[in-house]
């Protein structure tokens, strides 16, 4: 340990460390760590870009600049160099792109930055990745080996699972990602739920589900950012998240590849379930990059209860 480091310092573990004794695989930690610091720069994008910021909005009746398609840019540019990555699908991008020379490992898929209407409402926004070892258009159970986010809130945190438990950091302000929860365990039930879609849109059976989870007195807790609302199940360890089928558009908003396969991941690794309704998410083999998929995930018995009575005639 070097001399002079603050007690502060010794107590804390850094993500590099809390992979390699997790014995998460070098070339997973490596791309692990290598998307994390990614996470800085598309930050830093943020509130470059943020005009507010600059006190300049509106001033020119520009455009926001395309926030999605800057940390869709960092980062394929830099997986492009990672060495680790043969192919890389984004919500920004229309087909898998190769980046890599072709033998290499792992396979990404992004959501870069999911959220980005929210960014002049000064709300938590986030990017959602998944790392897969063979091609994405498969069932997540089969292909996901790794899935991590990184949420844009009051502070830059991110959650990540190699199948080793679901672990949260925090950015320092040495620029360093340390431990700040670990083996992320989600009760059997929680107190809170998220809804997305509008009421009158719903179906009868997801309607009678919400309208149990209120008689029931959860709490309604719904940012329209997928990745705060879904941190926030996971960090106050139980409730759900829903953004359910609707009559005009039966598989719902989110999409399966870039938003729920991952986010899967992250919350089975808790402990908790993701579902369609009928099956589970990392279960439905992917055929299309923007397939979207009605969704109902977080602790085991809203996710059970929602199943229950969407497969109740
Ligand atoms: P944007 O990326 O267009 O802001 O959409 C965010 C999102 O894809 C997801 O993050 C939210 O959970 C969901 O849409 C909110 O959708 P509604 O605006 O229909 O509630």
């Amino acid at each position: 340990m070097r001399e002079g480091i603050s007690d502060y310092t010794k107590l804390t573990v850094d993500l590099r460390r809390h992979m390699w004794k997790a014995g998460v695989e070098i070339e997973l930690r490596r791309l692990i760590w290598q998307i994390a610091v990614m996470g800085k720069y598309i930050s830093a994008k943020i509130h470059e870009s943020n005009r507010k910021l600059a006190g300049l909005k509106n001033i020119f009746g520009e455009e926001q600049l395309a926030l999605d398609k800057s940390a869709d840019e960092i980062l394929k540019n830099q997986l492009q160099f990672s060495g680790f990555v043969r192919e890389y699908a984004s919500e920004e991008q229309d087909s898998v792109i190769q980046i890599g020379e072709g033998n290499e490992k792992y396979f990404i898929t992004a959501d870069p930055l999911d959220g980005s209407s929210l960014v002049e409402t000064n709300l938590a926004i986030g990017t959602i990745i998944g790392i897969h070892k063979e091609s994405m258009l498969a069932e997540g159970r089969n292909s996901l080996v790794a899935a991590m986010y990184i949420t844009y809130g009051p502070l830059i945190t991110m959650v990540y699972s190699a199948g080793k438990g679901t672990h949260e950091f925090v950015l320092n302000r040495e620029g360093e990602y340390v431990l700040s929860e670990e083996n992320i365990t989600l009760k059997q039930r929680g107190d809170i739920y998220s809804l997305g879609g509008l009421r009158k849109d719903w179906t009868p059976e997801h309607r009678r589900y919400i309208e149990f989870l209120e008689k029931e007195g959860y709490k309604l807790r719904y940012s329209g950012g997928f990745v705060p609302d879904i941190n926030q199940v996971l960090i106050k360890r139980g409730g759900i998240f829903t953004y359910p089928a609707l009559v005009k558009s039966p598989k719902g908003k989110l999409r399966l590849l870039f938003e729920l396969q991952p986010m899967a991941f992250i919350i089975e690794q808790a402990g908790g379930m993701a579902t369609d309704g009928k099956q589970d998410i990392l279960s439905i083999k992917v055929e299309d990059l923007n397939q979207r998929c009605p969704i109902y995930i977080g602790s085991r018995y809203e996710v059970e209860k929602a199943k229950e009575f969407l497969t109740s005639s």
